[in-house]
């Protein structure tokens, strides 16, 4: 038994590391300054949860949105620059001023389709546990989804404010 735990603890970290840089601290600030590196809007400016992506050559670049993160990180000549994906954990940070609490991107859940504000179009709302983020659906509406679950078919097919699918005339 115990020797199977440690299998397995050897094999998610070996799944997890990454060949270039090692990134272990999640931290990150947003500083009044800050541009989104996708479409240079003041990240301070906008309410709803923010994106940094830590790169191999150690640049650390911030988004506006959880939105503009992974339409940089799903794009794969980009994805593969990234070593560590952070976005704000909304169960401790205000909505309109998240702070400094991130959680890693490929652990959060995620909240699509509330009716939450947030920059470049419908927030894409970030939580460090499955309960914060059914809490947060419950209250505002939406979906639960995964890091892998992120698309950009789903993420542009929001982008008007639809809710998705075919009404049909
Ligand atoms: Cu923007
Ligand atoms: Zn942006």
């Amino acid at each position: 038994m115990r020797k199977l735990l440690v299998l397995s603890a050897t094999l998610l970290l070996a799944a997890c590391s990454q060949p270039q840089a090692q990134v272990s601290e999640i931290h990150a600030q947003v500083e009044q300054e800050d541009r989104c590196h996708l479409c240079g809007m003041v990240l301070v400016r906008y309410p709803g949860p923010k994106g940094v992506a830590n790169l191999a050559n150690e640049q650390q670049l911030k988004f506006c949105s959880t939105r503009d993160l992974f339409e940089f990180v799903l794009q794969p000549d980009k994805g593969r620059q990234v070593v560590q994906a952070l976005v704000h954990d909304m169960a401790v940070n205000d909505w309109h001023i998240p702070a400094d609490e991130f959680v890693l991107a490929q652990e959060a859940w995620y909240v699509y389709g509330s009716d939450r504000p947030a920059a470049m179009g419908p927030a894409l709302a970030s939580f460090s546990t499955e309960e914060s983020a059914q809490a947060f659906a419950d209250a505002f509406g939406g979906r639960l989804f995964r890091f892998e679950e992120i698309t950009l078919e789903l993420l542009n097919s929001h982008k008007n404010g639809h809710q998705g699918g075919h009404k049909g005339h």
